[in-house]
């Protein structure tokens, strides 16, 4: 079976010299003169993913700055033996020791380009491909507008527009290199907005299959959400270390938030979030122990505010009252790292874990309370996790990308329920309010074409799918009506295969480039149970 890795290497080669097109001409001009071997080594072998001068691509950038909390032993492992769930490869048989310490010592050098990206060189960046004031405000084709997919396709770096009765292509687009993270839909179904690695954002009209604007919100960034009214989209970045707000009708930037905890010091951020009940952003960080709730409107104001409007008024006076008001900054102190989030369905709790914790923390963000600890061992993925009714109590499921197993917790007590065992780590899974099954890959590992299906009325595997044998299956997400079940078969020569949602029979299967995620408006924009909001 070809390994992840080796199609990724490939790949990575493509998406650098993307990076390489798109990078502005501000880090381009400053580019360093710094010939080293080391220099050398890190061209030839790290920045297809890592970037040019370090900055990030598919990989993260590999920066003094962004290394605080990685030790050099740490990353000289990284190098010889690769990284558990993530894209990076081992080189220890392709670097001797000397020339992996020549690197460890490289990256750990302070970068001699500006890695400062403010609100005038987002401004410098829009592109404006088409005047949304003169495009039609009506759909130019017919279809259920609700029932609409957007396929990423990362092998060409691509997108498709899928129809979601008949499982016909509305429309192929090129989008930027290496997309990350959910695209985010507009609360009415008509634009989704796009995050790549390299901090672009592109703004798509389905309406019209356009890509209307677009702009660079940071130099190497997470993902964006959206807010309730679709007016403010989000973006997390590790480069700056900051959340940019964008204005969705124009991508106009409306505030850049350093991301520091209250001592000034500085943080990555690993991802942002939409509260929808509390018509607030949520922000995970990822180098220090603190968790941000940014509310975005006065609603929230009034009836999320409730209980703990002294906090508003002192961060908002610490801030300066006239700023903070958009946007002010709401902090909650947490006992570790936490980065990776998941939701009860009323946004009351959020339940995380840090990469290299084994515990889960569940926390009240109304009181900023720690409420339970959940013992989760290898490395559970909570992002991609789903909540559903088992036995007259909410459950919630998550994959897990370090061990072959699904942890299913009672969101009652948090005590863990059951864990399923899987053929191997997972990245996925994914269901539907209507049907009786929950999905979930094996996105790593020999078994990594193999997709299982799980009743979720027993908790027990019921059917074990590979649908390509020799491909890596993953990711799938379901139709409006939760009748039918699209999967990627995650391969160059890849396919999206749709299935039966009853029967689990194969309906369809269409030829496409390394599909990644899938993402059905309706299920989206109403905040389906089975799937990633
Ligand atoms: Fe993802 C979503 C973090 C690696 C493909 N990934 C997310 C989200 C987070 C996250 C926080 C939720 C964002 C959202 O909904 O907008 N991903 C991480 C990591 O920390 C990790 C492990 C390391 C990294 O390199 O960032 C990681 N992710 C990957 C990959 O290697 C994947 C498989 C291929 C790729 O594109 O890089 C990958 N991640 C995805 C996809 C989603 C995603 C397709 C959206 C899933 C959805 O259904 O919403």
């Amino acid at each position: 079976m070809k390994s992840l890795f080796s199609i990724n290497k490939a790949i990575c080669l493509a998406i650098s010299l993307g990076a390489l097109v798109s990078f502005s001409s501000q880090a381009t001009a400053n580019k360093s003169n710094d010939d080293s071997a080391a220099k050398k080594l890190y061209e030839q072998y790290c920045q297809s993913c890592h970037g040019v001068d370090r900055l990030g691509a598919m990989g993260p950038a590999l920066l003094p700055e962004n290394l605080a909390r990685f030790r050099k032993n740490k990353a000289i492992k990284v190098i010889n033996k690769g990284r558990a769930a993530t894209q990076m490869p081992a080189f220890s048989q392709t670097l001797n020791k000397a020339e992996i310490a020549s690197l460890v010592d490289y990256i750990y050098t302070p970068s001699k380009v500006s890695l400062t990206w403010t609100v005038a060189d987002i401004n410098a960046s829009k592109v404006q491909h088409f005047d949304q004031s003169k495009l039609p405000n009506e759909a130019q084709f017919d279809a259920d507008l609700m029932n609409l997919f957007i396929v990423v396709e990362l092998g060409d770096h691509s997108a498709t527009l899928l129809n979601g009765d008949t499982f016909e292509r509305l429309d192929r687009f090129k989008t930027r290199f290496a997309l990350h993270g959910g695209p985010k839909y507009s609360p009415d179904g008509r634009f989704v907005f796009f995050a790549s690695r390299d901090g672009w954002i592109s703004k798509y009209d389905i309406y019209n299959r356009k890509t209307v604007s677009e702009v660079r919100a940071a130099i190497n960034t997470r993902n964006i959400a959206i807010s309730n009214d679709g007016k403010y989209l989000i973006v997390g970045n590790y480069l700056p270390n900051n959340v940019v707000i964008l204005n969705t009708s124009n991508l106009s930037p409306l505030k850049v938030i350093d991301a520091k905890d209250k001592d000034g010091n500085s943080s990555r951020v690993s991802a942002v979030y939409n509260a929808p009940p509390r018509y607030s952003f949520i922000v995970a960080l990822k180098d220090v122990k603190e968790v941000w709730e940014i509310p975005y409107s006065d609603k929230g104001g009034v009836e999320v505010f409730k209980g703990w409007a002294h906090d508003y008024k002192n961060e908002a006076k610490a801030e300066g009252w006239k700023v903070a008001k958009q946007f002010p900054v709401r902090r909650i102190k947490t006992d570790d790292y936490l980065n990776d989030f998941f939701f009860d369905p009323d946004y009351i709790n959020l339940i995380g874990t840090a990469r290299n914790s084994h515990n889960g923390q569940v926390i009240n963000l109304d009181t900023k309370k720690k409420v339970a600890s959940i013992g989760l061992t290898g490395m559970p993925h909570l992002g991609s996790g789903i909540t559903w009714n088992y036995q007259d109590k909410e459950v919630f499921a998550s994959p897990n990308i370090k061990e072959g197993k699904i942890t299913v917790i009672d969101m009652e007590n948090w005590h863990i329920i059951k864990e399923i065992e899987t053929e191997g780590p997972g990245f996925f899974m994914r269901s539907h309010s209507k049907s009786r099954y929950a999905w979930t890959d094996v996105f790593f590992g020999p078994n990594n074409d193999k997709v299982h299906v799980i009743d979720k009325s027993t908790l027990a595997i019921v059917k074990t799918l590979a649908p390509a044998p020799g491909k890596n299956a993953a990711h799938v997400e379901f139709t409006k009506d939760g009748k039918y079940v699209l999967l990627s078969v995650w391969d160059m020569e890849g396919e999206l295969i749709v299935y039966d949602a009853d029967t689990l029979e194969i309906v369809k299967r269409m030829p496409m480039k390394k599909p990644s995620g899938k993402y059905n408006v309706y299920n989206k924009i109403n905040y389906e149970r089975g799937t990633s909001h």
